[in-house]
């Protein structure tokens, strides 16, 4: 990164794109600037990881005779305080709870008219190996009457209704990714000064990619039009064969994906043929930010934004990244199945 002093904080540049929101009321943006405090938290005790006797199951007592907590649980904790602390939600779903959590004000009454959907720590079995993990948000408009006790519809809306989304990823160094539907814009935290700095505008798959990223250890249980693409990603022929990158953890495989080119791919596994990942949690907050980088996010025959998810733990596959290899996965699959 360049001289942080000639580049915006993410508090400037939230407040300078407040206006160009519609409807902006600033609630969103207090949203976002809500999410950028827990994020500091957060990666705070991640990069701490190392050092304090924080890692292993929750439940577990320490010296002091203090409940240890696992860092997803403290990562859910701390959004979930923060988002609720601030008043500026009418209700939160979590990755890590089985069902949504309606906020109320005193009065009983809540005129807000967001919810979140949160994934406080994705891919945390990384954590034990010192590798990157993430956190991933999705914000939706309610739909139920503002005033009144949140729904559950509200959070079971389609991903094309997103006002905004994005991911923290706790990496080398940490990065706040996100879009309000103009756009993805990154901010790399200087952690000497505690300040999110806008080290990556306007973030877009680049034209061509030569990556793919998948757990090749399903390769069984794949079905024969994604088998079908990996073979073709492996050959060589033109600017094939493409390198297979894979760490296990989404936001730091869409990453690399999002900045060098590729395609990270979760497909349906097993005898049920489902897929892993969470439709509201996961996949939609990720096929927002894809296709508003230049992307395509499939669930393999059609458009991830556009599936209308029936539970809130939903899962189902994912196919995202450069939009010509997407198209062409879903081309073998529709071949082949
Ligand atoms: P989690 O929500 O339990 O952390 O699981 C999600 C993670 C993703 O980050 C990652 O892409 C995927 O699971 C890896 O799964 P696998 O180990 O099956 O390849
Ligand atoms: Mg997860």
């Amino acid at each position: 990164m360049t001289n942080t002093n000639q580049k915006k904080t993410l508090g400037e540049f939230i407040f300078e794109n407040q206006a160009a929101f519609p409807y902006s009321t600033g609630e969103l943006s207090k949203l976002i600037n809500a999410i950028r405090l827990a994020a500091k938290i957060t990666n705070h005790e991640v990069n701490k990881a190392g050092l304090v006797d924080i890692l292993g199951d929750a439940g577990n007592t320490n010296i002091q005779g203090e409940n240890q907590q696992k860092l997803d649980v403290y990562a859910n904790t701390k959004f979930i305080q923060t988002l609720k602390q601030r008043g500026i939600v009418c209700g939160i779903a979590s990755e890590e709870e089985e069902d949504f959590i309606a906020v109320n004000s005193q009065d009983g009454k809540n005129n807000n008219q967001y919810v979140v959907l949160i994934d406080p720590l994705d891919g945390s079995s990384n954590i034990d190996v010192n590798a990157s993990v993430g956190t991933i948000f999705s914000i939706y408009r309610r739909i139920s009457a503002v005033g009144q006790p949140v729904q559950l519809e509200d959070f079971l809306q389609p991903g094309k209704n997103q006002v905004a989304a994005g991911y923290i990823m706790y990496g080398t160094s940490t990065i706040l990714v996100y879009s309000t539907g103009n756009g993805v814009n990154g901010f790399t935290l200087n952690p000497a000064l505690g300040t999110f700095y806008h080290s990556h505008p306007n973030m877009r798959f680049p034209e061509q990619g030569n990556i793919y990223s998948v757990n090749e250890g399903n390769y069984v249980h794949f079905s024969d039009g994604v088998k079908k693409y990996i073979k073709y990603c492996q050959k060589e022929e033109g600017d094939r064969p493409y390198s297979s990158r894979y760490i296990g953890s989404l936001v730091s495989d869409f990453h690399r994906n999002l900045i060098k080119g590729g395609i990270y791919m979760y497909p349906r596994i097993g005898p049920t043929q489902k897929g892993k990942l969470r439709l509201t949690y996961e996949c939609n907050p990720m096929a927002f930010l894809t296709e508003q980088a230049n992307g395509a996010a499939s669930t393999g025959s059609g458009r991830i934004l556009d599936v209308e998810p029936k539970t809130l733990h939903q899962r189902e596959a994912l196919f995202c990244g450069n939009t010509e290899m997407v198209k062409k996965l879903e081309a073998f699959i529709a071949e082949k199945d």
